[in-house]
């Protein structure tokens, strides 16, 4: 059997900006290459959406995109699962998916996926095993959608995976693994030691940058988004959905060209800065992505917030105005987490005790159920 996987597809990504149609096109050369090859199903190891709620224009585009995999009939049976699978789950080539951190909701809401799972788009993983079977051979596939990164080590013991004897065993996870953390203001919470011993294969989502290392013997592939969210100097290289056989292989994804450069302000006035910009734009090609860096100090008197140009370019330009400070705040931390640490900490300064899980709090307060809430605050306190 053919295993496609890709991962943080990011369905929605820049909605309404002149990038909206990335997530879409790139995810889908994606599936259409991963068919191509004449793979058997396709692993999606988290944040298919950008957000937890999309709305229906959002939808429409995501379920166009996963259809695609719905054309080409792969034949295979669920000989075994944790949950049930219905048969239109199976038809095509089906698509196993967790959820990510992006996705993540209230403890008894609906993720995006489990709404997927209902049309029969994707088969939704959390905490759970499937086991495909084709021409007597087996492949079993564990996923654990995305928790906070503090309970990984605990959800993994909770939930103990076990190995299916006679099959391949892929286990697919969506958390930072150190040291291949997201930023490098963000935590992780297991390293690669922690992760169960036996499987054949690791899958990783939620790292956006692309790596392929190993654990014991067996490959372990952090895919990488299929779309850039971050921009990055370290970004600018390929984009890859994967193949795996037993051995392992990425395949590139055609992506918008990304570059990042630094423009040097060399006790420049904003006038100066701004030609040096204007004429280094130029040579970037059309609907291209470019990050400028600006480095230095300007002319005394004028500060970063003098600058107020947008250089005119047939590139997508973006400009790190921020550059008093050499390293900038991580832009594409999820609002999620930034936000349950703020009030983390608030609480923390009011007097909370640390029972509280914030984490569960948070996604209460977001989806207004205030009762449930106040209840959980109770508790903790
Ligand atoms: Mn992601």
């Amino acid at each position: 059997m053919k295993v496609g996987i890709l991962s943080d597809t990011h369905f929605g990504f820049s909605w309404g900006t002149a990038r909206e149609d990335e997530s879409f096109s790139q995810a889908a050369d994606a599936i259409e290459k991963l068919l191509k090859e004449g793979v058997d199903f396709i692993i999606l190891a988290g944040d298919v959406f950008h957000v937890p709620a999309p709305p229906p224009e959002i939808w429409s585009r995501a379920i166009d995109v996963l259809s695609i995999a719905k054309r080409q009939e792969s034949n295979l049976k669920a000989a075994r699962s944790s949950k049930p699978v219905s048969r239109l789950c199976l038809q095509g080539t089906p698509i196993v998916a967790i959820h990510g951190t992006h996705e993540r909701r209230a403890r008894k809401a609906d993720t995006a996926l489990e709404t997927l799972e209902k049309v029969g788009l994707v088969i939704h993983l959390h905490a759970d095993t499937i086991t495909f079977e084709k021409d007597g051979e087996r492949i079993a596939v564990h996923g654990l959608s995305g928790v906070p990164e503090k309970y990984t080590r605990d959800a993994l013991k909770d939930w103990s995976p076990k190995l299916v004897p006679g099959a391949r065993n892929i286990l697919v996870l969506h958390q930072n693994i150190f040291p291949f953390v997201y930023s490098k203001d963000e935590s992780a919470g297991i390293q690669l030691a922690d992760l169960p011993e036996g499987f054949d294969l690791y899958i990783d989502g939620h790292i956006h940058t692309p790596i392929l290392t190993n654990y014991g013997e067996s490959p372990v592939i952090i895919s990488g988004s299929t779309v850039l969210t971050q921009m990055k100097k370290g970004e600018q290289g390929e984009k890859f959905c994967w193949l795996y056989d037993g051995k392992v292989r990425q395949i590139p994804i055609s992506t918008r060209p990304f570059f990042y450069v630094e423009v040097k302000a060399d006790n420049d006035t904003p006038t100066e800065l701004q030609k040096k910009i204007d004429d280094m734009v130029l040579k970037f090609p059309k609907d291209s992505l470019v990050k400028i860096k600006i480095t230095g100090r300007l002319k005394a008197g004028y500060t970063s917030a003098d600058l107020s140009f947008s250089p005119k370019s047939q590139a997508i330009i973006s400009i790190d105005r921020d550059f008093e400070t050499e390293e900038s705040l991580p832009e594409s931390r999820p609002l999620t987490e930034t936000a349950v640490s703020l009030l983390s900490s608030k609480l923390r300064e009011m007097g909370f005790k640390s029972s509280v899980d914030i984490s569960r709090l948070y996604d209460l307060l977001v989806e207004g159920r205030l009762d449930e809430a106040a209840k959980l605050v109770e508790e903790g306190t």
